[in-house]
């Protein structure tokens, strides 16, 4: 079989590492300000955890390489995946890099918008740097057009940011949950540096001192950092809006403040402790809190598993185990992932003309903002039976704009074929601070369930932005009989 690097012509070699490793050069003239930004757009425009818009359309993938960790999170138990980029309580299948490579090459075949190969764990990838790196460059040699990402905690990465710029690694995690070492204490009971256990507030001293300097060194070689934060309340909750500030001064490019999510079972300090996660509500005003000082905010993040697998809303990591993807032939094909992906940009452009068309022309102050619930399968649209949501992404609607705020997790109601009571009941406690639910369709009890509990049931197959306008302008009249 021809090897897929070989389908490249050195034309195509160069076009992809030049859309791979972008470039800017910073300038204070407002056209050199238009193109810079052009610039980044085109380095996340097929990220899917970068850009909000991508995670309708492109898959991210990670392989589970890095197991060993060097620091330990009140947060975390080491039987599962990383916590700082994962839900607890995930045992994700460790790899080589030999069968990570592969399977990179057999999945980026079988779905071509997989844009992004993401090493994030089960432990720090940077505690055991060379399986990392060999894993990143035998994709970066036989799968060009991957976009290649890490996520570290930091402690390590000063040492490693001249190999990750040079294998045109150009996005980077790190997470950082607190600049004050006093209250690092409370989430970092050690670190293992320089081949000894540090315990205390020294611990989170040099913890801290070192994912400055990654801040520092990521800006200088231009390689655009996303933090990631657990907002622990009663602990980190407050001092979050301070971190933000921090970051945002150092070059951060996006800050992706997570719940914490605890439980007995998970076996970690804080689940045996009874420290509580934060509430939806909760979580929210601290993004837009943070949004408000002109941070870039993510807010479509899963906290996904070290071996995740398709659309940020969707996990097909169990079509991929190992016992079935070892017999699989690698079928990347580069010409055949640009189509596809070229077919993509069409579409979204499309969306992306409706939308604007659908702006009003001057803005309109003092619009009632309203949230609303949408059964999605992603392409940004109105496109899911409400029985078979594992999530509805929520989004909040004014006069002026639909904004995706976040998502919420639900069992889905058609489990068994049938609705489920109980299933119902959850939903509907979720989502009741929404005024209306999008879907493409649902059943006539399920939708008189949602009606009696204050939720308006939209059945719709279009663009979300399309839908969520056309309740709006309903929803105004409404409010004004
Ligand atoms: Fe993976 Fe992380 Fe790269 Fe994305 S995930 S290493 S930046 S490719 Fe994304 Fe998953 Fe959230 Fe991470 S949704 S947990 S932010
Ligand atoms: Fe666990 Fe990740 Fe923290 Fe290491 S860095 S202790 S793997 S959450």
């Amino acid at each position: 079989m021809t090897p897929p690097s070989a389908l490249l012509t050195s034309t195509v070699r160069e076009k992809v590492s030049k859309a791979k490793s972008g470039s800017c050069n910073c300038s204070s003239s407002s056209s050199a300000t238009t193109e810079l930004d052009a610039k980044i757009q085109e380095r996340i425009a097929k990220h899917p955890c970068y850009s909000e818009d991508a995670h309708h359309h492109y898959a991210r993938m990670h392989v589970a390489v890095a197991p060993a960790c060097n620091i330990q999170c009140n947060y975390c138990n080491r039987k599962y995946d990383c916590a700082n980029e994962s839900r607890p309580g995930v045992v994700s299948e460790l790899l080589t890099p030999e069968e990570a490579a592969h399977k990179v090459l057999v999945i980026g075949g079988k779905i071509p918008q997989m844009t992004v190969l993401g090493i994030a764990g089960p432990g720090d990838p940077l505690a055991d740097p060379e399986k990392t790196f060999r894993t990143f460059e035998l994709i970066a040699k036989e799968a060009p057009d991957i976009k290649l990402c890490l996520s570290t905690n930091g402690l390590m990465l000063p040492e490693y940011v001249d190999r990750i710029k040079a294998l045109n690694i150009d996005h980077v995690t790190i997470t950082i949950n607190m600049v004050d070492p006093e209250i690092g204490a409370k989430i970092y009971p050690w670190i293992r540096w320089q081949r000894k256990r540090i315990t205390g507030i020294e611990a989170s001293r040099i913890l801290h001192q070192r994912q400055m300097e990654s801040l520092d060194l990521l800006k200088k070689a231009d390689i655009l950092c996303k933090v990631n934060s657990v907002m622990i309340p009663g602990i980190n909750d407050q001092h979050l809006s301070e971190v933000n500030r921090v970051i945002r001064e150092k070059g951060a490019f996006l800050h992706n403040i997570m719940p914490l999510i605890s439980a007995p079972e998970h076996g970690t300090y804080f689940g045996l402790n009874g420290q509580r996660g934060p509430t939806p509500k909760e979580l929210k005003a601290l993004q837009d809190e943070c949004a408000d000082s002109n941070m870039k905010m993510m807010r479509h993040c899963r906290q996904c598993r070290a071996d995740a697998v398709g659309l940020l809303g969707e996990d097909r990591s169990l079509e991929f185990t190992k016992d079935k993807f070892m017999d699989m032939e690698p079928e990347y094909n580069l010409t055949v992932r640009q189509v596809v992906q070229a077919g993509i940009e069409q579409k979204q452009e499309a969306l992306k003309e409706k939308k604007n068309q659908l702006k009003p022309v001057a803005k309109v102050v003092n619009s009632p903002k309203i949230l609303i619930a949408v059964a999605t399968k992603g392409g940004g649209l109105v496109n899911q039976h409400f029985g078979h949501a594992k999530e509805f992404q929520i989004y909040e609607v004014d006069a002026n704009e639909v904004k995706f705020v976040g998502h919420r997790r639900v069992d889905h109601y058609c489990q068994t074929g049938y609705g489920e009571e109980a299933t119902l009941e959850h939903i509907i406690a979720t989502i009741s601070d929404c005024k209306a639910v999008l879907t493409s369709k649902i059943g006539h009890c399920p939708q008189g369930e949602l009606q009696k509990a204050g939720l308006e049931v939209v059945q719709a197959y279009d663009a979300i932005d399309t839908v969520a306008r056309g309740f709006y302008s309903q929803y105004l009249q409404t409010q004004v009989a």
